[in-house]
């Protein structure tokens, strides 16, 4: 597998002048190419410079709008909208974190709903943008059908992914972001393309037999992780992200898209909590009284902590040259 070495500057530029050749404007093209930088610097490869295909294509044939412009709302004291009127992702948020972070400081809970946006990233920006201002964050995301509940072998969750940030002032906040398939399809993918096997486990073959080759399991399912646990858990993303926001589940999703290979629409849930008063006492000793218990037992390391080890290097990072090119033709 060749690979070409481009700097943080050199991401974000790529992704930049990709989306606005695609025709977003300024303030979407930012936020897209902002979102994908970030990925790119922490190492979460299966969702930078890999989702920009997948971007253009759904700007190309008219399903997201590069120049839409998010509404905010207070709906009640509590919870807050965001109509993200047809963008992608990241400018929705851009919009409505800033108002979720002070409501909640100043109620101690909160919750952002997200409707009518296109999510193909990660979640982990989401969540430590709230741990940033030392809050609890959690946020979750519906997708397309791809994984077969426990006891099916038919595809019916999303890869329905959910994040957990928890603030550490003085310290990169503890933050898990995971899909709640065996495996994120993004990586599934990249396992094809690099001609890479996946443990068994993983998923099904389209007649439902068990199989490591991932090229062989996106054209069949992916199984939850954890079996039924899982499961479940894959279950509550689907009633928060599209239940509770009122927007699409993930069957939903796919039979209202075009199938143009880009993000589904669908809604997002951002709950943020402030540990400062809900706690109301010397919550900050406690909890890292906690960390170093956890992380004094051999073997353990704090989930996030990959990613922000990745964070601290400045230099260029090694991007799959094949995806490379084929950006470069998008622009
Ligand atoms: P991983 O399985 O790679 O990681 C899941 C979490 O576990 C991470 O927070 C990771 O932290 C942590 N972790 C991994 N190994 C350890 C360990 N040994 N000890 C402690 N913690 C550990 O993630 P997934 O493949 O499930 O998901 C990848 C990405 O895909 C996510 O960012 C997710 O948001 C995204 N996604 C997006 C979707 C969408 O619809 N927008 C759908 C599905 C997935 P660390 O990063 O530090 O390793
Ligand atoms: O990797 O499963 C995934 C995924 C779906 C949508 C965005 N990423």
């Amino acid at each position: 597998m060749s690979t070409v070495s481009l700097d943080l500057d050199e991401i974000y530029a790529l992704a930049h002048d990709t989306m606005i050749s695609n025709g977003c404007d300024e303030a979407n093209a930012c936020a897209l190419a902002d979102i994908v930088t970030r990925a790119e610097r922490d190492g979460s490869h299966s969702h930078g410079l890999f989702r920009i295909p997948g971007y253009v294509k759904a700007l190309r044939s008219g399903k997201v709008d590069g120049k839409a412009k998010p509404s905010v709302q207070r709906k009640t004291a509590a919870v807050v909208h965001v109509n993200g009127n047809g963008c992608f992702a990241p400018i929705a948020q851009e919009v409505g974190l800033p108002v979720l972070a002070e409501v909640a400081s100043e109620l101690g809970v909160a919750a952002l709903s997200l409707t009518n946006i296109h999510h193909f990233a990660a979640l982990w920006p989401e969540t430590e943008f709230l741990a940033d201002r030392g809050l609890v964050g959690i946020a979750c995301t519906a997708y397309m059908p791809t994984v077969a509940p426990a006891g099916s072998k038919e595809k019916f969750f999303g890869t329905n992914p959910i994040s957990f940030a928890w603030p550490r002032p003085g310290h990169t906040p503890v933050c898990y972001d995971m899909a709640t398939s065996s495996m994120a399809l993004g990586d599934l993918q990249i396992a094809a393309r690099d001609g890479k096997t996946v443990p068994l486990g993983t998923g099904l073959d389209s007649d439902g037999n068990e199989t490591t080759d991932p090229a062989k399991i996106a054209a069949g399912v992916l199984l939850p992780f954890g079996g039924y646990k899982g499961s479940a858990i894959a279950l509550m993303v689907e009633l928060l992200a599209g239940g509770l926001t009122g927007e699409q589940f993930s069957y939903e999703a796919v039979e209202n898209d075009n199938g143009d290979g880009g993000p589904p629409r669908g809604g997002e849930i951002v709950i943020a909590l402030s540990p400062s008063l809900i706690s109301g006492g010397d919550w900050e000793t406690h909890a890292e009284a906690f960390m170093e218990r956890l992380t004094g037992l051999e073997g353990v390391r704090l989930p996030g902590a990959r990613r922000h080890q990745n964070r601290l290097d400045t230099g260029p990072r090694s991007i799959n040259g094949a995806l490379v090119e084929t950006i470069m033709e998008l622009r």
